[in-house]
């Protein structure tokens, strides 16, 4: 009973819920500096999986609602979280992350209705009627309950075998029902939810290989006999050996030309620093060259509770600072930072560097180099210091040197951090070795 009270109340407030969010995205575009606003403003929703169990987390949660305008319940909407034993469905996780995010004015991805993994036990041993009656009573159940409320449903997930043969996985599915149970399982889904967009979603699907050519053939045949899906999700896990493909946006695009939307559904790339951070943009980069390419979604919000924790793949680290990857992200989403966060993009930080020679004695010099933060704060700066040839310097202070020749590149030793205008300085003591020439100041660069 109470089951149905619910079911009932969700159908009602879900046309005010689509409101509400339309409200949101339209507003927070004028602002452009977080993931989910950035991507508004190119017309697509930037989102996250989202475990129940970490929104009582503060900086979770605080996190998750300033950056994100999309989520997919990481494991609360699968077969065994929502129907453990035949018929009976509990709702209580996956309801506390819609409520959420509908409190925020997010979208909600719902993942995944058929899939052979996080499967409760008592599906296997089903005969094929039986199991046929059950895939399609579960995928009532769910989309019942959320019927209205979630803007694309991966409704098939991963029924492709990986390498090189193009053919179906085995699964319970599969074996007992054949080819046809993903056609079956599109139609059920049209007619639970007419509302919501119908996805097929798949890993190793990301560049032209024979696994995407079978799912491609798939839906080009769906397509062809009218078969309902709307979308295919490409899950985008990379790492070293599952790198980017460099064909990943062609990919896209033969899809996005069979006439579905195309999703980035679990955006993940093991790495850090500059790298990750290149790679990341590549993806967003192929997304916001298809049309038809309506969003992306990273596998978590911060690396510290990833699947693949280990390999640091996600746009915030475990202490929920944003990583380089971020801010490559929200430049390549044509979003601005914030003004002096170091690195962000369009941060516009600067700096000047003046030298003054502040001793001088027959067989040497002390110098001083003043360095001077622009109209932003900066964090750290660089200064290059050449000397004429014969010159050496013998000690240096308040800066760390690198050098290259007779070049020398200083950087802070304690004194990065600039406000506004603000100045410090470093100084080095040179030997003239028969020269009395001033050294040449390059240009100041600053982060
Ligand atoms: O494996 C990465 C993803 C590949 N595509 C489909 C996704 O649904 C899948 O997500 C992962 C979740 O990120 C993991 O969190 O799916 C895994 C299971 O297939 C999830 O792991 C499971 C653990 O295996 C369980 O031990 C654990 O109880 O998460 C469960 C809930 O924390």
């Amino acid at each position: 009973m109470s089951m149905i009270v619910r079911r009932l109340s969700r159908a009602a407030t879900a046309g005010l819920v689509a409101a509400a969010a339309l409200t949101a995205a339209a507003h927070s575009a004028e602002a452009a500096d977080t993931l989910g606003s950035a991507a508004a403003g190119q017309g697509r929703y930037f989102g996250t999986a989202v475990a129940a169990s970490h929104l009582g987390e503060t900086d979770y949660a605080a996190t998750l609602d300033r950056e994100f305008s999309s989520v997919t319940p990481e494991n609360e909407m699968k077969w065994d979280a929502t129907e453990p034993s035949r018929g009976s469905f509990t709702f209580t996780s996956a309801d506390r992350i819609v409520d959420h995010a509908q409190s925020q004015g997010m979208d909600v991805r719902g993942h995944t209705l058929v899939w052979h993994s996080q499967l409760p036990s008592w599906v296997s041993p089903l005969g094929a009627s039986d199991l046929r009656t059950a895939m399609n009573a579960h995928i009532n159940g769910l989309m019942g309950h959320y019927k209205g409320e979630i803007h694309s449903w991966d409704v098939v997930n991963e029924a492709f075998q990986d390498g090189g043969s193009g053919a179906r996985r085995s699964s319970p599915f599969q074996d007992k029902l054949g080819d046809g149970f993903i056609e079956e399982a599109f139609r059920t889904a049209r007619a639970a939810d007419p509302a919501a967009k119908l996805c097929y979603n798949d890993y190793n699907t990301d560049g032209v290989n024979a696994k995407s050519n079978a799912v491609y053939n798939m839906v080009k045949d769906f397509k062809s006999r009218g078969v309902p899906i709307d979308c295919v999700g490409f899950q985008s896990h990379f790492n070293s050996n599952s790198p980017v493909p460099s064909d990943y946006r062609q990919n896209l695009q033969r899809f996005a030309d069979l006439g579905v939307d195309v999703q980035i559904t679990e955006l993940d790339i093991e790495g850090s620093g500059s790298a990750q951070a290149a790679d990341y943009t590549k993806v967003v980069e192929a997304c916001l060259a298809v049309s038809r390419c309506t969003g992306m979604t990273v596998w978590g919000v911060t690396d510290k509770y990833s699947w693949r924790s280990g390999g640091t793949p996600l746009l915030f680290d475990g202490d929920y600072n944003e990583k380089p990857a971020y801010d490559a992200v929200l430049s390549a989403l044509g979003g601005a930072g914030d003004p002096g966060d170091p690195g962000d993009p369009g941060d516009g930080a600067s700096c000047t560097a003046t030298y003054t020679r502040t001793a001088d004695w027959s067989s040497g010099y002390n110098g001083q180099v003043t360095i001077t933060a622009g109209a932003e704060p900066i964090s750290s700066w660089t200064a290059t210091v050449t000397l004429p040839a014969q010159q050496s310097v013998s000690s240096l202070w308040n800066g760390t040197p690198t050098w290259s020749g007779n070049v020398m590149t200083v950087r802070p030793s304690w004194n990065g951090t600039l406000a506004a205008g603000a100045s410090t300085s470093f100084g080095f003591t040179a030997a003239k070795n028969g020269s009395d020439a001033a050294p040449a100041v390059g240009s100041c660069t600053a982060s």
